[in-house]
């Protein structure tokens, strides 16, 4: 279980409280789907994905890019229960969409990306370090219940 410090809590709290959902969220989500381009096959639903410039501008990623980082604030509010927070969305991610886990990770690490680059020098080594703990907390939750 990945266990937060209080001053890792208020570090993500704070600069999450900042974070523009639908902007950070389109662009975790369109990145995602551009550096791995393999991911798109999961949403092949969402219309126009054949360029960059078709996936940054798609408002089906952008819609689900802010439902996403939603979710993430969900967990931000529950650090100390992930698995329990993300349970359900285990469940659907497994059996009924099929997402490999490591897809979770990739997804992490590119949010780390996006908010390296809204935040500049704000984004330190320390603040880092914590949202590190938070993406790696809820990749795990959401592969939980996998089986
Ligand atoms: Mg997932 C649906 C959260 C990564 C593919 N994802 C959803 C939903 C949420 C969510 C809240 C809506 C569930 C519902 O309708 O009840 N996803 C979520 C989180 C993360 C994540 C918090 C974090 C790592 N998802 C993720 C990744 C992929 C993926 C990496 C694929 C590469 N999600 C996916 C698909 C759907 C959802 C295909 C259904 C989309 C749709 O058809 O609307």
């Amino acid at each position: 279980m990945v266990h937060f410090t209080a001053e890792e809590k208020v570090a993500v709290v704070s600069l999450w409280a900042r974070v523009n959902v639908e902007l950070v969220g389109g662009e975790v989500l369109g990145r995602l789907l551009v550096v791995y381009p393999w991911t798109q096959r999961f949403f092949d639903s969402f219309g126009n994905l054949s360029s960059e410039s078709a996936i940054m501008g798609n408002p089906k990623v952008k819609a689900h890019g802010k439902k996403v980082l939603n979710s993430f604030s969900d967990g931000l509010k529950n650090l100390d229960n992930l698995k329990g927070t993300f349970a359900k969305l285990s469940e659907l991610h497994c059996d009924q969409l099929h997402v490999d886990p490591e897809n979770f990770k990739l997804l992490g690490n590119v949010l780390v990306c996006v908010l390296a680059r809204h935040f500049g020098k704000e984004f330190t080594p320390q603040v880092q370090g914590a949202f590190q703990k938070v993406v790696a907390g809820v990749a795990n939750a959401l592969a939980h219940k996998y089986h």
